[in-house]
């Protein structure tokens, strides 16, 4: 398939989520890519106790499990890895990386599983293949050439276990070096930097029981769930039954969020579903910090009216500081402001208000509607007012949920897997292992590549991921690559960040979650945590994709063997990952007695202080108000703000298939959301072939021939797919604090199609 066949067949958009064409899209899908038994094998030991964890999203898993505890993507998900397709030498002799540059992302990654490690040498147009020894002893070769730890980056993406990215820190370290950007940098950072200012700990407060079974209002903000966490949908429901409330906050009317048709229950599949969202505000792209100033407003105001009675002050005398200094803030708000950055009326704001005083308990979910521009860390400090204006944190149903992407994300985190992690972390990984691990901190995803750029990088190395295309400015990013001299990617499958390399290139196959992970001492599981701070095992069933590939573990204890000998114990890491678990309870809070306490079905729940007993562990102690000035980017007249999102057919850059069933779109992914009225105004129609045109300071960025779709969203907002949009996303716009890439905030303007 090329680009060419890129053909965007617009229909109407679908009210709800799932049901039958779902379910019936879904295997369709998994027998193809992987026969009959396969998928049952696999499906069915999905997200089970003694199952793997499905590899799609970070949601957590119910207590009363379903036979069938997945979703339509998670299932594609699995399907994809599970496929019994290969790449192998064969393919790699057949085609030259020049000739694989010009196929479309959809067909690098079809064609299946990687299945042996290849090699690109200086100047050479194929990749052909290496032994693993031979592999490993070229890269622990390269990184003691450099004469500064620091010219390596080792990047990671958010499928690692636990096990794997703590032994890859521990490299990385060992080395020398704190360069060890991942894409939370590109994802979740944002809502890490705000929590952690806040409350202190840069995660959610809440547990899925909070929301199933507790809480009475829940607000999703900046959130796609009947694509990105269909499973949410369940709990969703659960919730409404029991007489929860909804508030969906999102310029586009996502299907998840009207109405959803649960494929688990015979009713969900034949009937017409449950109502989800009780109230819809169409905020404009990044007019949430306004909307909540709004709302904290409201309530302050109504507080004063109903003497007192709104507002949990006796826990804000308690348990937070700077009440004060925000409330005089708030009272100097000005209605007009609020309303024309956030695009609706104040009576709009004051309903949703009447909402939060009639719950008791509240949860706000959010996902990457809120990270990705630059003022989110502002726009979750908003947040958590909200939330502590009415004592809506530690307690349950009530608290803050990010609502994770990656299903390994935050574990990997935890495992310090950060550029920038405490001293404390530092130094009781100096007590176990013996070494002085760098102070200094590392590069995050933005200054690696623009340390890549300037040709200070010797060594890229990633565990996972497909860097170039989920990177801002994509161009520039792949341009960078070349100035390295070896690239290596840890890999399941075949993507563009493998074509873009530098002087020398790896390619690494590795085991996938499905598969089993034989080493020394037996069969291995490993561990994950989810976006709700459970720790649990995950192992594989089936046999690996090929007799070569091996575990993301024992390739970076592999590498680590093959430049420090066995200083550290990487043999015995690799043997036996109960080792790596002893090693982790030792240095990681929360994971006493880990081997024992993971054993138990479900795993367990990492402490934390706001949610379990309001300690929080700020520097004054408590919960902290901040004072946020409402404000958004300023589009100039004749131009859109574009938000990227995710397709109902993709895997952040992994793409599926070429359709988006729930907003209508069929076929192609070159398509461009915009209001109708936008369209008419700039003599458009819907239909019409346009170019995108990134405005960032002077610098025009162009991503050509998307069609227009007239849109239910804003006046003045758009949207287009990630990654085909990555190219207009400046490398220089990023979120203040967490340096998060704006992708959600881009002042673009639309130019008819050559
Ligand atoms: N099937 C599938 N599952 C996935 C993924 C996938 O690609 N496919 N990706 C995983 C990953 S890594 C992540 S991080 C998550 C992502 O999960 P989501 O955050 O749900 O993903 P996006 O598609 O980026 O959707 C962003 C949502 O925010 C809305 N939005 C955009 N701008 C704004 C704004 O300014 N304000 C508000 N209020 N809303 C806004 C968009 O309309 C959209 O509904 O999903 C994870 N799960
Ligand atoms: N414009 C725009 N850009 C974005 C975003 C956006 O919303 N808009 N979202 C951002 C977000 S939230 C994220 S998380 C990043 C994602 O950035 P990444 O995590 O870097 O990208 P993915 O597409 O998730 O990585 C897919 C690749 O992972 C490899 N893979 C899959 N499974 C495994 C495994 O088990 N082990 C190993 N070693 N490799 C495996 C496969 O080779 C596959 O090609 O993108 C970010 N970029
Ligand atoms: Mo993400």
């Amino acid at each position: 398939m090329t680009d060419d066949a890129d053909s965007p067949k617009v229909g109407r958009p679908k009210k709800s989520a799932v049901g039958i064409p779902g379910i019936a899209h879904s295997l369709q899908y998994a027998l193809t890519e992987m026969g009959p038994v396969r998928t049952a094998k696999t499906l069915l030991k999905m997200n089970h106790i003694d199952g793997f964890d499905c590899p799609s999203c970070a949601w957590p898993d119910p207590d009363r499990r379903k036979a069938a505890e997945f979703c339509e993507n998670g299932a594609k998900a699995v399907a994809w890895e599970a496929t019994r397709k290969r790449v192998g030498p064969e393919f790699f002799a057949a085609n030259s990386v020049a000739e694989l540059l010009e196929q479309p992302d959809h067909w690098l990654e079809y064609n299946g599983r990687l299945t042996e490690p290849m090699y690109l040498a200086p100047d050479a147009t194929h990749y052909t293949p290496i032994s693993w020894d031979a592999a490993l002893a070229l890269t622990a070769d390269r990184l003691r050439a450099m004469d500064d730890p620091n010219r390596a980056v080792f990047y990671t993406s958010g499928r690692a276990s636990n096990e794997a990215a703590f032994v890859y820190q521990l490299l990385a370290r060992r080395l020398g070096t704190n360069n060890l950007p991942d894409c939370s940098n590109m994802c979740h950072e944002s809502s890490g930097a705000a929590l952690g200012q806040t409350i202190g700990i840069g995660k959610g407060t809440v547990t899925l029981p909070d929301i199933a079974d507790q809480a009475d209002l829940i607000v999703i903000v900046g959130q796609n769930p009947g694509t990105n966490h269909p499973r949410m949908l369940t709990s969703l429901e659960d919730a409404k039954k029991r007489g929860a409330k909804i508030v969906a906050i999102n310029p586009l009317p996502e299907a998840g969020l009207v109405k959803f048709r649960n494929p688990q229950t015979p009713r969900g599949l034949a009937g017409p579903g449950t109502k989800l969202a009780d109230r819809f505000l169409s905020v404009r792209v990044n007019g949430d910090l306004a909307l909540f100033a709004g709302a904290n407003r409201a309530l302050l105001e109504r507080d004063d009216a109903a003497l007192g009675t709104v507002l949990d002050h006796d826990f804000i005398a308690r348990y937070s500081d700077g009440f004060d200094e925000a409330a005089t803030h708030w009272r100097g708000l000005d209605w007009a402001t609020i309303e024309a950055q956030c695009g609706l009326r104040r009576k709009q704001i004051e309903d949703f208000v009447s909402d939060v005083i009639a719950a008791d308990k509240i949860i706000v979910c959010w996902a990457m509607g809120l990270t990705q521009h630059r003022n989110a860390v502002a726009t979750i400090r908003e947040i958590v007012n909200f939330l502590l204006l009415r004592g809506n944190i530690g307690r349950p149903g009530a608290g803050a949920a990010p609502i994770r992407g990656h299903s390994n994300v935050q574990g990997d985190r935890t495992m310090g897997i950060w550029e920038r992690m405490p001293d404390t972390f530092l130094d009781k990984l100096q007590a176990e292992f013996g070494f002085d691990p760098p102070r200094e901190h590392g590069w995050d995803t933005v200054n690696a590549i623009r340390a890549m750029r300037d040709g200070q990088v010797d060594v890229f190395f990633a565990l996972g991921g497909n860097f170039v295309a989920a990177t801002p400015d994509a161009e520039v990013t792949a341009a960078s690559m070349a100035n390295c001299k070896l690239t290596v990617h840890v890999a399941t499958k075949l993507n563009r960040s493998h074509l873009h390399h530098g002087r020398e290139a790896l390619l690494l196959p590795c085991l996938g979650r499905t598969e089993r992970d034989h080493q020394a001492s037996g069969e291995q599981f490993v561990t994950v945590e989810d976006s709700m701070s459970m720790v649990h095992s995950s192992i594989g069933r089936l046999a690996p994709g090929s007799p070569h590939l091996r575990s993301e573990v024992a390739i970076v204890t592999g590498l680590g063997l093959a430049l420090f000998g066995e200083d550290v114990g990487w043999g015995e890491m690799r043997d036996d990952y109960r080792t790596i678990r002893e090693h982790i309870e030792h240095v990681v809070p929360g994971f006493h007695a880990f081997e024992e306490r993971v054993a138990h079905p479900g795993g367990f729940i990492l402490p934390s202080g706001p949610r379990d007993s309001r300690t929080f562990p700020t520097a004054t102690g408590k919960a902290r108000f901040t004072v946020n000035p409402p404000d958004t980017v300023t589009v100039p007249d004749g131009h859109l703000l574009l938000q990227t999102v995710r397709s109902h057919d993709q895997f952040n850059t992994t793409v599926y298939g070429l359709d988006d069933r729930y907003r209508g779109i069929k076929g192609g992914r070159r398509v461009v959301f915009v209001n109708a009225d936008d369209l008419r105004q700039f003599g458009l129609a819907d239909g019409d072939i346009v170019d995108l045109i990134s405005v960032w300071r002077d610098e025009e960025r162009r991503a050509k021939a998307f069609r227009a779709v007239a849109y239910d969203t804003p006046p003045g907002c758009a949207a287009a797919y990630f990654p085909e949009a990555n190219v207009l996303v400046p490398l220089d716009s990023t979120a203040e604090t967490s340096n998060t890439p704006t992708s959600k905030s881009i002042v673009i303007r639309l130019e008819r199609s050559a």
